[in-house]
């Protein structure tokens, strides 16, 4: 594999694992980056201490001051300039994001594209930070509410969108004025540094740089420093639901704000009137996609009684085209897991289900790739089919793992489908207007995402994008996502010459 990405991006050897507008000499433990799909050590990041840390916390929150101050149509013009970078460095960056996550080429370029498009949709909204003017019940009185800069955003990051995550957090809140420290996920640190590299540039110029720190270290040193400091007012995290369960209490416990972005446990029902074609391809890539390592991950069909069998020979068959290995060699659809825990995960979840009464249909064990990849952590992306709802249904593995049940009805497919702890995405495909809309109503899908003839991954940065329930009710990207990186203001000022209570009340005077 050609490695002129890692030197054209300056990640070759050994790299700094901190920012705070110039690169820190981070000195603990190395931390080696592996390539998913080779075992080979991408390049090493040094991992920060706290007291690096403190310099990276600081100086961001020094940047904010000044920062803050930067009208927001200004700031969007740097955000555009953000975009201008990540255009012209697509190709490298996309390729760090494959070779480092193991992510096939095309999503790890569409990974990138989600960057730019969250900071073309940050940069029209640096125009549109709107607040309301609200009628005063009192006369000469005006009432309006303002939209401020909420000061240093904490941002925690998955492996998984080892690049999108943070910019759908960093675009917007750049814009809204803020400034950030970002800890990224250990298994994918030289992302990060790419990212923050290219995008810092156009800050640096006028000494912003510190508005992106960066900071790699372990949760116990770095993450819970970063939950339990006052000067970070929000901590958005992405990741598994355990460690959101950590973050949204210990960030409570200090009356922080936290935004959460957790698992998911996808249901896409396909009812008798659907159109098949589309819907195996969404399955297809709703579930192989990523290696099945999305949040929004297709983990379970709901399958209508009498196209049951139909359709599962059909994905089977489809399972069976899936070429497996090198995610940056054309034609492979899917890469491996992230590493040999995540396999493990796999095949004890498979065991799991099979002792619930699950038939294994296709895959179920390690895919032995051969060459480069003979050190690989591949598996075989793999259907079970179960007679209902079975225990391990419940859970999220983040592997290619789908479950395909037969339903009843309309009815019976969004019951079962809500009834399991996570709420992120859902999917419904029909061609009768009463199902999908039922689908989508009150009585329906409890997820954040609720899609029709659309598999349940893929969404597009233009929506609010999370989910209910253990998924932790956080929303991010794009909607009025915005308004959780600012402080809400209310004002009423007074322009007459009394001072009339509200509610009427008369207090001493006449
Ligand atoms: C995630 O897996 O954490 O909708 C994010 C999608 C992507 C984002 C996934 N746009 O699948």
């Amino acid at each position: 594999m050609s490695q002129d990405f890692l030197t054209s991006l300056g990640l070759s050897g050994h790299t700094s694992g901190a920012f705070d507008g110039t690169w820190i000499q981070t000195s603990g433990a190395p931390l080696a980056s592996d390539n998913p799909a080779t075992g080979a050590v991408l390049g090493t990041v040094h991992d920060a201490s706290k007291a690096d840390y403190e310099k990276v916390m600081g100086a961001a929150h020094d940047a904010w001051l000044r920062w803050r101050e930067v009208p927001a149509p200004v700031r969007g013009e740097y955000v555009r300039r953000i975009g201008e970078k990540l255009r012209e460095r697509k190709d490298e960056l996309g390729r760090i994001v494959s070779a480092e996550c193991g992510k096939i080429l095309q999503e790890g370029l569409g990974e990138i594209q989600e960057c730019i498009d969250i900071a073309d949709f940050a940069v029209g909204l640096s125009r549109q930070l709107y607040g309301l003017t609200i009628a005063s019940e009192r006369p000469m009185h005006h009432m309006r509410e303002t939209w401020h800069p909420i000061g240093t955003v904490g941002i925690i990051t998955a492996f998984n969108f080892p690049a999108a995550v943070w910019a759908w957090n960093s675009m917007l809140s750049l814009v809204c004025g803020n400034a950030h420290v970002w800890k990224p996920s250990r298994k994918t640190p030289l992302t990060a540094v790419a990212m923050t590299k290219v995008c810092a540039e156009v800050l640096e110029e006028d000494g912003f740089g510190a508005l992106l720190g960066l900071i790699v270290g372990t949760d116990d040193e770095i993450g819970t420093t970063m939950l339990d400091d006052r000067r970070l007012p929000l901590i958005s995290a992405t990741g598994s639901v355990r460690m959101g369960k950590i973050v949204g209490q210990r960030v409570g416990a200090r009356l922080g704000r936290s935004l959460l972005e957790l698992g998911g446990n996808n249901a896409l029902t396909v009812l008798e009137d659907a159109d098949l074609d589309l819907a195996v391809r969404a399955i297809v890539f709703g579930a192989v996609g990523t290696a099945g390592q999305r949040c929004t991950t297709t983990r379970r069909v709901l399958v209508q009684r009498s196209i049951y069998d139909e359709l599962l020979q059909r994905l089977v068959k489809a399972y069976g085209s899936v070429t497996i290995g090198d995610p940056l060699a054309d034609g492979v659809l899917m890469g491996p897991l992230i590493d040999e825990g995540s396999v493990q995960a796999f095949e004890k979840a498979i065991v799991e289900a099979q002792s619930q009464g699950a038939r294994l249909m296709c895959g179920g064990a390690r895919h032995e790739a051969s060459g480069d990849c003979a050190g690989g952590h591949f598996v075989q992306p793999t259907i079970l089919a179960t007679d209902g709802p079975i225990p391990m249904t419940q859970e999220e593995t983040f592997a290619p793992i789908l479950y395909v049940m037969p339903v009843d009805d309309v009815e019976d497919a969004i019951r079962i489908q809500n009834d399991v702890p996570q709420g992120l995405s859902s999917a419904i495909f029909t061609m009768n207007v009463r199902h999908a809309e039922r689908f989508l109503s009150a009585v329906g899908s409890d997820c954040g995402i609720a899609n029709v003839n659309i598999g349940t991954s893929g969404a597009e940065i233009g929506g609010a994008f999370g989910g209910e329930k253990d998924t932790g009710g956080g929303r991010e990207s794009g909607s009025d996502s915005w308004k959780a990186y600012m402080r809400r203001q209310t004002s009423t000022v007074n322009w007459g010459t009394a001072l009339p209570l509200a509610q009427g009340i008369k207090f001493g005077d006449d």
